[in-house]
């Protein structure tokens, strides 16, 4: 298999493509099989062994499926755990260590709400930085105001080279107007976890977002 890149690797655009948010490992056991490329357990309900041993299932399940898996927030337990990547908030970064992130080889996302956060982002060189909101969101409370398509344009055309994946109000509905601005990677959590059918609506949303590949 590919060995990882360190995180370092945020002036080499790759397609991440649908990207789905999940709280469990028993949800990656749902949407991997169905040929998720890449994903992110966000897990805010857990800690201590039974965190630890959460993550380790949802890395096993990844590698599995060669799914790119970032571990939301808990660095120190991906790299215990030999991930894929690890997604830090604009607030997780000071209290991170980035530089052990890259030397143990695990790749890095950024969230980024505003300008502001977009220019930071930027100096840390991650994998890929993340704009959010691109629309309305019940499902965290967004205090900035979305992007929009526009935004997302904005930031594809003025960042050439940069992977970046739009998050937030994003459905069936917009999604390819969301993949036509130029992001490399969509990344939904209500729209799939809060769907009657979830297995059928990540089939029916990777189906409008051809191209998706798995790691090597
Ligand atoms: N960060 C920016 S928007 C958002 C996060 C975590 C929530 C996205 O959830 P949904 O349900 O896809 O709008
Ligand atoms: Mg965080």
């Amino acid at each position: 298999s590919q060995p990882f890149a360190t995180c370092v690797g945020g002036n080499q655009a790759e397609t991440l493509g649908l990207y789905p948010i999940v709280d469990s490992s028993e949800w990656l056991k749902r949407l991997l099989p169905l040929g998720i490329t890449t994903a992110q357990l966000r897990v805010k309900h857990l800690q201590g062994q039974a965190l630890k041993q959460e993550i380790q299932t949802a890395v096993a399940l990844a590698k599995h499926y060669r799914c790119r898996l970032f571990i939301n927030d808990y660095w120190q337990e991906a790299i215990a755990a030999g991930a894929y990547g690890v997604h830090l908030g604009q607030e997780d970064i000071a209290s991170a260590d980035l530089v052990a992130i890259a030397q143990a080889g695990l790749r890095l996302g950024v969230s980024n709400h505003c300008h502001w956060e977009m220019a930071r982002g930027k100096t840390l060189r991650p994998s890929y930085l993340a704009c959010g909101p691109v629309f309305a969101t019940q499902t965290k409370a967004m205090p900035w105001v979305p992007h929009g398509l526009a935004g997302l344009r904005y930031w594809s055309q003025s960042l050439p080279g940069q992977t970046l994946v739009a998050i937030g109000g994003i459905k069936q509905s917009n999604l390819s107007a969301v993949a036509a601005t130029g992001v490399s990677g969509v990344a939904l959590i209500s729209e799939i976890t809060a769907a009657q059918n979830p297995e059928q609506a990540t089939r029916q949303l990777m189906a409008m977002m051809p191209g998706n590949a798995c790691l090597q």
